[in-house]
């Protein structure tokens, strides 16, 4: 069903600090409620407080002040209360743990080395394995003229991809119709997480939080296989060097402790979810808007063709994946737009006032909503405006380091980057060097919100691209039309 964004109250209230205060309380978050925040701040500013039955969250997008919130010597992670549902199911995992919980730090020292970008080399194989898969199913629907399924492939092949490299398993989405049921269950776990935030105090969930239980059982008991399907592997086998050989053997670099089972589990169900729903729906924004901006696909293309030239079934090395950054501006400036983990939770370490004005608690949570933060004065005038060379290294180098921040900040921020950057940009040259893609059924961006954000019901058409399309990547600095 497409989400909406909730009606919303047109008058706002305003607190002693200043900042607007708007009780939503009678709509709810609704079934958007990321989209919702952007909408308040679109109306009332980069800073504002909502209540929600009484209960205040403030959502800051103003440059100045995400940059006092970067401060770490001031500021620090917030496991605020979307985490603490996500925290349910995911316990003291990478991105749900407490700041202070010795198993952060400990998973986190461990586990840095294997997603450095020099690890990504291990993985690249991997991944290509799994783009080919994608690929035989996207050439298949290229022969039947039907219009494949963007976001639901595209988390086929990322789920597909963390499930084979981080933990050897195969899920074989590809193989299938309809998810694979841990991806089900865990859409609806991360549902359970979204909704239970607009819960009316004193109302009866029983029923949902029966069924989201029976989900976590569940997912807890995929992971339990996976883990033993490999500590039971052949003996005198060598210990694989993927995430979870890594987790199973290896020790603290510092105090030679290691990761109990337990954690273990929950690294694994944290690195699945974690592992695939954003740089899905990463890829899948960044081809909605190849579909819609031909210019822009045309200089993605001139960049891959210049790399492939007309080889059929190209094998990207690791290198040459390095080599795509016009590609890679493509996905940035998508992640601009559509951040897909759209929101991060900062609290003040002592008592203090957020730009000189705004007082915090010790521990009180703030919320960056990052897709308004992209769309700060920072972005110039027209932020709206689909543009990747605001991603040139000349342009990065010239705006401030907290005007972009898709995976969050600090030490706190994604571990996974490096990874889910590989991973799209290979995949999106892969594809724009292979297809022509059309936008069959003029789509209308509506996005839909299960914690994270993807475009709901996109899909388009695909034509093999032919010899006489590529020729111009072989003539750089000749105009298409010309070729
Ligand atoms: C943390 C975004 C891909 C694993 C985060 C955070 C953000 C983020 C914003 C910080 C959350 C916070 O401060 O509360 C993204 C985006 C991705 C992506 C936009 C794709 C485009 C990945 C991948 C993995 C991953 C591929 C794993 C393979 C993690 C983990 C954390 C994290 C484990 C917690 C790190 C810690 O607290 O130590 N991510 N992520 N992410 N991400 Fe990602
Ligand atoms: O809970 C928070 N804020 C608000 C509610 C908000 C959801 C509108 C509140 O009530 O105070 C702060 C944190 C919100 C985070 C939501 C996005 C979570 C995205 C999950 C992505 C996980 N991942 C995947 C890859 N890497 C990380």
């Amino acid at each position: 069903p497409p989400t909406t964004t909730a009606p919303l109250p047109q008058d706002a209230g305003s607190d002693l600090d200043g900042v607007p205060l708007i009780d939503i309380s009678a709509t709810g978050p609704g079934s958007a409620p990321l989209q919702q925040a952007m909408e308040l701040v679109r109306r009332h500013g980069p800073v504002v407080r909502r209540r929600l039955h009484g209960r205040d969250a403030l959502f800051v997008s103003d440059l100045d002040l995400v940059t006092e919130l970067a401060d770490e010597t001031r500021f620090a992670k917030h496991v605020g209360p979307a985490l603490e549902n996500v925290r349910e199911f995911t316990a003291d995992g990478l991105f749900t743990a407490y700041n202070d919980e010795p198993n952060w730090a400990r998973a986190h020292d461990i586990l840095m080395p294997a997603f450095a970008l020099g690890s990504m080399r291990t993985y690249h194989p991997m991944m290509l394995r799994v783009a080919h898969r994608l690929i035989e199913s996207w050439d298949r629907g290229a022969r039947n003229g039907l219009p494949v399924d963007v976001p639901g492939d595209m988390t086929r092949m990322t789920l597909d991809t963390i499930g084979l490299a981080g933990f050897g398993y195969d899920f074989g989405s590809f193989e299938r119709a309809e998810p694979h049921p841990f991806v089900d269950a865990m859409v609806r776990c991360l549902e359970w997480s979204m909704t239970r935030l607009s819960r009316t105090p004193g109302s009866d969930h029983a029923a949902a939080d029966a069924a989201f239980r029976a989900d976590a059982d569940y997912l807890a008991q995929v992971v339990d296989e996976v883990i033993s399907a490999r500590a039971g592997g052949a003996l005198g086998a060598e210990p694989a060097d993927d995430l979870l050989g890594l987790m199973l053997s290896a020790a603290h670099p510092g105090d030679g402790s290691k990761l109990d089972t337990a954690n273990i589990r929950n690294q694994v169900i944290t690195f699945l979810i974690a592992g695939h729903e954003t740089t899905s729906g990463a890829m899948s924004f960044a081809l909605y808007y190849l579909a819609k901006h031909p210019a822009v696909l045309d200089l993605v293309r001139r960049e891959v063709d210049a790399l492939w030239g007309d080889t059929a079934d190209v094998e990207p090395t690791f290198d040459e994946v390095g080599r795509l950054t016009y590609t890679r501006q493509v996905l940035n400036e998508a992640l601009r737009l559509w951040p897909t983990a759209a929101a991060f939770g900062r609290h003040a370490r002592e008592d203090t006032l957020l730009g000189g004005r705004i007082p915090l608690r010790a521990g009180q949570g703030v919320t960056v909503l990052t897709p308004m933060l992209h769309r700060q004065p920072v972005w110039g005038d027209n932020p709206e405006l689909f543009d990747p060379e605001r991603f040139t290294a000349e342009a990065e180098a010239a705006r401030s380091p907290h005007a972009f921040k898709p995976f969050g900040t600090g030490e706190r921020a994604c571990i996974g980057r490096q990874f889910a950057l590989h991973e799209a940009t290979m995949l999106l040259g892969m594809l724009v060097h292979r297809y022509r893609l059309h936008d069959h059924a003029d789509y209308r961006l509506t996005v839909k919100e299960t914690l994270t954000l993807k475009p709901d019901g996109f899909t388009l058409t695909l034509t093999p691209r032919t010899s006489a399309d590529r020729v111009h990547g072989e003539l750089p600095g000749k105009a298409a039309g010309q070729a």
